[in-house]
């Protein structure tokens, strides 16, 4: 695993890209890349990220907050006829050995009301609460307003 992300952290360097979204530990929870779109105030917008579980028991993310933002829920898509809609879930269960990533068209951390502009190259702080790892501080990074991913993956 040290040689995989010795591996990203050098191929990050010659794409030189823009915005670096950083990694996180909690106890056996690795966060990964977390970042947001570009979005004016009291728009709304939705963070995203990897969570790993290199533990041996399950954990659930069961709430965000951010100061950024009046309301954070979390929230998956689900497909209604032709179309997705967002639906607000109780938590997102991360398994022991398992890799869940919050991404446009899945789950994510929504961020209703932003209380001021995210600008793009920015970072915003945004609190995590797992049920077993405790709170995590991380800073998402602020991609392009139309951004897929975080440039990383
Ligand atoms: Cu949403």
């Amino acid at each position: 695993m040290t040689t995989r992300r010795t591996l990203l952290a050098a191929a990050a360097t010659l794409v030189a890209l823009p915005a670096r979204a950083r990694d996180y530990t909690a106890g056996d929870l690795a966060i990964m890349h977390p970042w947001t779109r570009a979005a004016g105030a009291s728009a709304n917008g939705a963070a995203f990220m990897r969570l790993r579980n290199t533990g041996a028991q399950p954990d659930r993310l069961i709430s965000a907050s951010t100061p950024a933002a009046r309301v954070v829920e979390l929230h998956t898509m689900i497909r209604d006829g032709d179309v997705m809609r967002m639906r607000p879930v109780t938590d997102i269960a991360v398994a022991p050995g398992q890799t869940v990533e919050l991404r446009p068209g899945g789950f994510h951390v929504m961020l209703i009301g932003l209380t001021g502009p995210m600008a793009q190259g920015g970072r915003v702080p945004l609190t995590l609460r797992f049920e077993r790892a405790g709170e995590v501080q991380v800073e998402l990074s602020v991609e392009a307003a139309g951004a897929r991913s975080s440039g990383h993956h």
